[in-house]
């Protein structure tokens, strides 16, 4: 039903109803789309904020990517409906809105296209597209053939809903001109200020078809007459009425009317997407509307994508895993240092953490972010809800509810930065404020962690204001006076971190002091938080402690206890009562849960987190982001099977029942998979299919540095792989500082780790004076168990 082709560089599944929401998808910096198997899309683009050119039927709210989005009839999508002319047998292509049970289907994700292969009534419709490298657009081929043995006339509709554009304003009609049916609509507003904003949106849509059809339709009503989508009354006369739209829901669709011989194929192209006006329009249909058009445009779109291609190569036992690894996780980790998450205010520690990744590709976009999001600095040296990328951009949504943990994620994402760089003459970079400051990368880390160490109560704990990483943990602290338990050790591991780089920075007394910081915080912390055998999550604004054994709902929560042991609160004997509890109350076999048991109705001192449905969101579902801290954790202690459980649960498959629990491709990590895995095990499991996760960064973070035990440190590379106890041995390719090692780690006799270069053992595992361009040969022996 669903596996690998081209050895992981695709996906296939052969059902559209197995997991209907299994989608792909692909992005360029200035769009967005998600297609599932059954022809649903989501298309954004930015101008500069985020837009649509295909709309849902009514007027939509505007709002973040939701989880578990839900597609019905008339929601929109690219489809083709195939009329066999002798017979008036209808269905269409990739499967909605006919819902044909075809003979074969395959929907095919690749990394820089998608396509699907339909076969019914011996024809087979092959449907793929792609996007330009730096246009908003989709570049669409239908491929039709004959696959009997005599001719066959049919009629060939594509079908690409523009939905309600407008309600102040919209129309649609074919232009000869342009060759294409063309939407144009007006961004509705009432405020008069906010008029000069609309006038240069792309309020238009076009189709374009290379090929003139022999009819068309640009009203939606009229192409359904009295019948539905699946079987619109307009399909069954000879032709489409071509009908033009005069507010009225617009459409595109077009017939063309061909007879194939046996074996004969035809191909049509089109391009569909925004414009501002008619001569955007024709320029973009000279750019690409060709084969040769095409040809380039797909070439140029592949080796951007290609780009991305991370610098790890992993060859295990589990080749599933090594699919993932070596083609979809770092195509996911660019896609969200490359856009942002289509936002121009993305939340600052998403930021931090979308764009950590791309130490591991493009290191010089993260060095930039760094020094952007520092240049937004407040005087106190806190950082704001969010960063705002373009001009004239606003905090939205989440970034009006203010949250106190964005310092924690500055050490955090620099550490990467200079573990994979080396890059330390950043700390001396001097960054400019609005406010008129300027300090140093290396002040301004300092300042905002003496932000942190400040914004402590009495008792040394981090206030939590409306939130922390918990976005809607917002009613512990609106007071003032409420803390967060993971805020405080995680401001322990902040300091730790940054004391760290102080130290191979040379300052050993900033160093001394942070470190001190972070003793006093961890001694609160093991105070007030510690209750017995795990930490709690917070105290409310009432001065009531909450993710303790005695709470019958969110009892335990993962985030205090991976950062407990990543700051250093958490000693030995801690971690060896913390551990069984996680196993125990959080695991489940699609993840570990964020925390247990959900709530079942709103706690009003916790928050809105408590109103998210049980299991769902953070309200306890597997929230792998949560998950993947604690992955790192593990690894920083050498759980390494505990930690690789869990990182591989994170990943749908390879069994077939889990594929179909979980809905989803192995094509990226989805925010969360459903907890409740008591509670409702019919729905634990399922994905949120929302591709936007902080989670990818530290996963490949966890691979790179734990699994394969490849980081970098200032003077070179640390090997030191901590492979799961079933593993004979890996191999693996790690690009580092523009040299390539190769990798062969074995089980050895040894009871220590051994590590052989280029023939030469390295003590300690310490690999310096790397040489750019240089292939190293590395022979890694670890203990067996
Ligand atoms: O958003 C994420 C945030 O982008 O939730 C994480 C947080 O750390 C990330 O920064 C955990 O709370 O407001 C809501 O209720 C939303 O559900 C967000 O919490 C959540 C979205 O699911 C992600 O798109």
């Amino acid at each position: 039903m669903l596996g690998p082709t081209q050895n992981g560089e695709r996906y296939e599944l052969s059902s559209p109803t197995a997991m209907p929401k299994a989608a792909g998808f692909l992005w360029n910096q200035r769009m967005m789309i998600q297609v599932t198997c059954r022809g649903y899309a989501v298309a954004q683009f930015m101008q500069p904020e985020p837009a649509k050119y295909a709309h849902p039927p009514n007027l939509e709210a505007k709002t973040f990517m939701q989880p578990e989005q839900n597609y019905y009839t008339h929601h929109p999508g690219r489809f083709v409906y195939i009329k066999d002319e002798e017979t008036d047998q209808l269905f269409s292509a990739p499967y909605e809105p006919v819902r044909a049970h075809v003979d074969r289907f395959v929907f095919s994700t690749g990394k820089s296209d998608i396509s699907w292969t339909v076969e019914y009534l011996g024809v087979r419709v092959e449907m793929s597209f792609f996007l330009p490298t730096h246009d908003v657009a989709e570049l669409w081929t239908v491929k039709v053939t004959n696959l009997t043995s005599r001719s066959r006339k049919l009629s060939i509709y594509p079908y690409f809903p523009f939905g309600y554009m407008s309600w102040m304003n919209q129309e649609a009609e074919w232009r000869e001109d342009l060759g294409g049916i063309l939407a144009s609509s007006l961004t509705p507003y009432q405020k008069a200020e906010d008029y000069p904003k609309t006038k240069h949106l792309k309020d238009k849509t076009y189709f374009l078809c290379e090929t003139t059809p022999v009819s068309w339709e640009a009203r939606q009503k009229r192409f359904e007459g009295e019948g539905f989508l699946n079987a619109p009354e307009s399909l069954t006369k000879p032709e489409l009425s071509n009908s033009d739209a005069r507010y009225e829901t617009p459409t595109a669709i077009v017939q063309y009317r061909e007879s194939l011989n046996p074996g004969e194929s035809k191909e049509f192209r089109f391009l569909f997407g925004p414009a501002l006006n008619d001569t955007e329009v024709r320029s973009m249909r000279e750019k690409y509307l060709s084969k040769a058009g095409f040809e380039k445009a797909s070439k140029a779109y592949a080796n951007y994508i290609q780009q991305g291609g991370g610098c790890l190569r992993i060859e295990t036992p589990d080749k599933d895993l090594d699919n993932f690894v070596n083609n979809w996780l770092p195509r996911q980790m660019y896609y969200h240092g490359d856009v942002n998450r289509l936002t121009t205010d993305p939340q600052t520690r998403n930021y931090f953490q979308d764009n950590m990744g791309m130490s591991f590709i493009k290191p010089e976009v993260c060095r930039k972010a760094l020094l952007t999001a520092l240049s937004q600095q407040e005087a106190t040296g806190s950082l704001p809800d969010g960063i705002l990328l373009t001009e004239g951009a606003e905090l939205k949504y989440i970034n009006q509810v203010p949250h106190t943990d964005h310092c924690v994620w500055l050490p955090v994402a620099l550490e990467i930065y200079l573990a994979e760089t080396g890059d330390y003459a950043l700390l001396d970079e001097k960054v400019s404020t609005k406010n008129g400051n300027n300090f140093t990368v290396f002040e301004r880390c300092s300042r905002a962690m003496d932000w942190l160490l400040h914004a402590r109560d009495h008792r040394g704990l981090s206030f939590i204001a409306q939130g922390d990483w918990c976005d809607p943990m917002n009613m512990v602290g609106p007071k003032g006076k409420g803390v967060s338990g993971w805020l405080t050790v995680a401001t322990a591991y902040a300091l730790n971190l940054w004391a760290a780089i102080c130290d191979q920075h040379c300052k050993s007394d900033v160093a001394a002091t942070y470190r001190q910081g972070a003793d006093g915080v961890n001694k609160a912390a093991n105070q007030y938080f510690w209750d017995g055998d795990w930490y709690a999550r917070g105290i409310t604004d009432d001065n009531v402690t909450f993710g303790i054994k005695s709470d019958k709902e969110g009892r335990i929560w993962l985030n205090p206890q991976a950062w407990s042991i990543l700051g250093g609160a958490a000693t030995p004997d801690k971690i060896a009562k913390i551990l069984p509890q996680v196993d125990e109350q959080l695991s489940t076999p699609y993840g570990t849960v964020m925390f247990a048991p959900p709530y079942m109705g709103m706690r009003e001192d916790v928050g809105r987190v408590t109103q998210k449905y049980p299991g769902q969101g953070e309200n306890g579902s597997v929230y792998n982001h949560a998950g993947i801290f604690y992955v790192w954790s593990l690894y920083s202690i050498g759980e390494r099977d505990r930690a690789f459980k869990i990182l591989r649960q994170m990943i749908p498959g390879p069994s077939e029942e889990d594929y179909l629990q979980r809905g989803q491709l192995p094509v990226y990590i989805p925010n969360y998979y459903r907890g409740g895995y008591q509670t409702y095990p019919r729905t634990a499991g399922r994905s949120s299919q929302l591709f936007n996760t902080g989670t990818v960064s530290w996963a490949y973070k966890c691979l790179i540095e734990g699994l394969c035990g490849l980081k970098g440190i200032k003077e070179g590379l640390v090997v030191k792989p901590q492979l799961p106890k079933e593993w004979d041995g890996i191999k693996v390719r790690r690009e580092f500082r523009g040299a390539v090692f190769e990798v062969d780690v074995k089980r050895g006799d040894g009871n220590h780790v051994k590590v052989v270069v280029d023939g030469k053992e390295v003590e300690g595992g310490k690999i310096t004076g790397i040489e750019q361009g240089k292939v190293y040969k590395v022979d890694v022996e670890v203990p067996r168990e």
